[in-house]
């Protein structure tokens, strides 16, 4: 191989590189009338039973569609779970019917409130890693997504675990 070739080569790869991160900052999926934006996950140990999981649904068709949940390669499963305050504890509930998101809307899956939850991770979510899922939709069927592996972006009050409600 002449070095010329070689040069070629290792610059095709840098270049394709910057094109993927690219791609992964804009993060941004749609299906039909659906748009995810910023799907992103909890930093995590591999020892954890959950995962928390979180993004923002759009609706922009003239029906409305309800997200009930997904699939990782990652994880047993995707729940949609709501958590609640109760006397103060946090508690989580599934919400096996999922989500509705009324045409035009937007809803936003975070921290303290409706998210998605990774129920039995199979590895450990390092932050800045980024895994593969598929969303499922009432009506727009199925979503294939990106989720990226960052820090809680609001501020931390600390505990660092707002899953201390799961397990009753
Ligand atoms: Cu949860």
């Amino acid at each position: 191989m002449s070095s010329g070739l070689k040069l070629t080569v290792k610059l095709t790869c840098i270049l394709a590189a910057a094109v993927l991160s690219t791609s992964a900052f804009a993060h941004q999926f749609s299906q039909g009338d659906i748009k995810i934006g910023h799907p992103w996950s909890r930093v995590s140990p591999s020892t954890a039973p959950v995962a928390g999981a979180y993004l923002t649904v759009t609706n922009s068709g003239t029906e409305p569609d309800r997200l009930t949940g997904g699939s990782t390669p990652i994880a047993d499963r995707i729940e949609v779970h709501q958590m609640t305050l109760d006397d103060g504890i946090a508690r989580m509930r599934p919400l096996p019917d999922g989500i509705e998101v009324a045409p035009g809307a937007s809803v936003e899956l975070a921290p303290g409130g409706i998210h998605l939850m990774l129920i039995k991770p199979n590895q450990q979510l390092i932050e800045g890693s980024s895994f593969k899922a598929t969303l499922e939709f009432a009506r727009a069927g199925t979503v294939e997504i990106e989720f990226v592996v960052q820090r809680n972006p609001a501020v931390e009050t600390g505990s660092g675990n707002e899953h201390g409600g799961h397990g009753q």
